[in-house]
């Protein structure tokens, strides 16, 4: 039997994990097994620790996105097939990726149609993205993700502003003919069913050939610092998980801007014994969006992991997070220890197959 595979691309912070957490929660309310396929230029993922806690079945394709880590990337998803039997594979390529379907759903289809069936290819577009002043080489990258959509899925129609610029959005999107459009709000749950059906009933077409300038493309993602951080903070008074979130994304938003750094996506989890807290950061002054907010987070000792990806030189946006980090829990009534702390710009795309 095969299994289908829902394939959810778009930019940074579109909200594409919020979506597929909240379709695995759908999928397993309709009695059926869900397995997801994280994946990051880097490793300790926001993403992943998010899915876990979800109990959801996850294998995470590090050190690069699905394109450039294929095999990598079929061997994910061969094993959530042994570990999990999932009746549907759900799997989230990095956001700064494109050209999918040439290098990912194409050759899957030559190699695996008998294993998987891939469903058309969904592109998470956030309204609000649009606002943002980005370098034309990142812009270009966001351009060819949508232009490559089967089905876009326009995100956040909970909040007003989204709603409002997703009018532009929805009429700029209808320019690209051949393309189904859901607005929907993963909070809220409204319009999930009503892609998720669609697209776990269809199949794609594969037959969007996009012309990406490589260099164009590969300057676009050099153009982003991205870091992955993870440690632990004890102090000698219980403090506030919650506050300590909120804190640092502040803060990073403040001193990022400084330096006219535009962030694509920042995000933080972070544990106390008792409990879990997550929150991400999508636009400078932008609001924090919670994922994980309980009431009562204190505890003299966290661990967490940051994961910033950010329009930015790597070195900048290093000690950035080290200055913040340390102005927002200092000595002596802090320590912080960091278990690992990497930021790098991305390579090059050389995706393993272009068909
Ligand atoms: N209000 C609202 N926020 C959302 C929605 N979907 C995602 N977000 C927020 O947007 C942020 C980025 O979402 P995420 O799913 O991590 O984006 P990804 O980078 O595309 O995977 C998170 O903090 C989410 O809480 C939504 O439907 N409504
Ligand atoms: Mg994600």
């Amino acid at each position: 039997m095969t299994i289908p595979v829902i394939l959810v691309g778009g930019f940074l912070g579109a909200g594409k994990t919020t979506l597929l957490l909240t379709t695995a929660q759908r999928l397993a309310a309709r009695g059926l097994r869900v397995g997801l396929v994280t994946n990051d230029q880097g490793e300790n993922l926001v993403d992943t620790a998010l899915a876990r806690r979800n109990q959801l079945a996850v294998v995470e394709v590090s050190g690069g996105c699905f394109c450039c880590r294929y095999p990598d990337m079929v061997k994910a998803l061969m094993e959530l097939h042994r570990q999990a039997s999932p009746d549907v594979i759900l799997a989230e390529p990095v956001g700064s990726c494109t050209d999918l379907m040439a290098t990912v759903i194409r050759p899957l289809l030559h190699q695996h149609a008998r294993r998987f069936r891939l469903a058309p290819l969904t592109i998470a577009v956030d309204p609000l993205r649009a606002q943002d002043r980005f370098l034309p080489e990142i812009d270009y990258l966001i351009q060819q993700q949508v232009a490559e959509a089967e089905v876009v899925v326009l995100t956040k129609q909970d909040l007003p502003a989204a709603i409002e610029h997703g009018k532009t959005t929805t009429s700029q999107l209808m320019r690209h003919g051949d393309l189904r459009i859901f607005p929907l709000s993963a909070k809220t749950g409204v319009g999930i069913d009503a892609w998720l059906d669609s697209v776990l009933n269809t199949t794609t077409a594969a037959d969007r050939k996009l012309d990406v300038d490589y260099s164009i493309y590969a300057a676009g993602e050099a153009a982003l610092g991205w870091l992955n951080a993870s440690g632990k903070v004890s102090a000698s008074q219980p403090f506030s998980a919650t506050n300590w979130v909120q804190y640092l994304l502040q803060m990073l938003d403040r001193s990022l801007s400084l330096h006219q750094s535009v962030i694509a996506h920042i995000k933080v989890y972070a544990s106390t014994p008792e409990t879990d807290c997550k929150a991400s950061l999508m636009h400078a002054q932008g609001p924090i969006g919670w994922d994980l907010r309980p009431d009562n987070a204190y505890s003299s000792e966290l661990t967490f992991t940051l994961n910033a990806r950010v329009q930015a030189a790597p070195e900048l946006l290093a000690s950035t997070v080290r200055s913040v980090l340390h102005e927002l829990s200092p000595h002596p009534d802090f320590d912080i220890q960091f278990t690992s702390f990497e930021c790098f710009q991305p390579e090059a795309p050389n995706p393993t197959h272009r068909i």
